[in-house]
């Protein structure tokens, strides 16, 4: 849990597969809160911080990413993660703000631990490095099978993907299963909800557990 001490603030993050659906939920979690009254800082990974967007278009777009190594992958998502805790995510906690990102340190556990095979255990290590004690209240995971994401992420695409984009089928059957197992490790944490159902639908779950856990 963010040390509360220093901070009054709520933090949630937003997990799962590309084309879960997440920044969809984001924007309608946003209009409730924004709606009751409460500041809301709305972030992303990677990214969020202007050193954050450039090494976003290291790992995602730019040819000097092509070929890097997994340790390098995981190095450089956890520099833009520990550039935005310290000058976005802590400052707006001790404001007393909502902050929600888009995706936290459980993307590293899952794409370059699980998924890229590095060991749990450094992963591990440099994630708390990054992120000191700064951990969400509240981690949504949105759960989609495989091919129902990759179908999604084809369609928006439209034939452009970007380097993570590009792994196959088995890679992200790896980033599923992670996310679920993420679920039966931290419960208290971390809430998996069923992508497959309306929009409508997930919304109200989310906002549902948000009112539970969060007060
Ligand atoms: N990554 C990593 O490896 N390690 C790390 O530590 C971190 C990240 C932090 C960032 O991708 C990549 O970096 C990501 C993990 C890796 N790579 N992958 N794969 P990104 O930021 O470019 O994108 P993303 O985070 O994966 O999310 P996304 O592609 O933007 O998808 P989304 O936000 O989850 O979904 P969406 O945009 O809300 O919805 C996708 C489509 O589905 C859209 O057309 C919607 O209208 C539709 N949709 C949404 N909800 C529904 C429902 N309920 N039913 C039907 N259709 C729906």
């Amino acid at each position: 849990m963010p040390n509360l001490t220093i901070s009054s603030g709520r933090f949630i993050s937003f997990e799962g597969s590309e084309g879960s659906g997440k920044s969809t939920q984001i924007t309608r979690l946003i209009g409730r809160l924004r709606h009751a009254g409460r500041e809301i800082v709305s972030t992303r990974e990677p990214g969020g911080t202007d050193l954050g967007e450039r090494i976003r278009d290291i790992l995602l777009h730019k040819d000097e990413g092509q070929g890097m190594c997994p340790e390098s992958e995981l190095l450089l998502f956890a520099a833009a993660r520990a550039q935005l805790v310290r000058t976005v995510i802590i400052p707006a906690l001790q404001r007393g703000a909502i902050v929600i990102s888009d995706r936290y340190l459980d993307s590293s556990t899952v794409y370059q631990g699980a998924a890229r095979n590095l060991a749990p255990g450094p992963v591990a290590a440099v994630n708390g490095f990054a992120i000191g004690d700064v951990l969400p209240h509240l981690t949504v995971v949105i759960d989609v099978p495989t091919e129902v994401s990759l179908a999604r992420v084809r369609q928006r695409s439209a034939g452009q993907p970007d380097r993570i984009e590009r792994e196959d089928a088995p890679f992200f059957k790896k980033v599923r299963e992670a996310y679920l197992q993420l679920g039966r490790n931290w419960p208290q944490r971390v809430v998996i909800f069923d992508g497959t159902q309306s929009p409508d639908d997930i919304e109200n779950k989310i906002w549902a557990e948000v009112q539970k856990r969060l007060g």
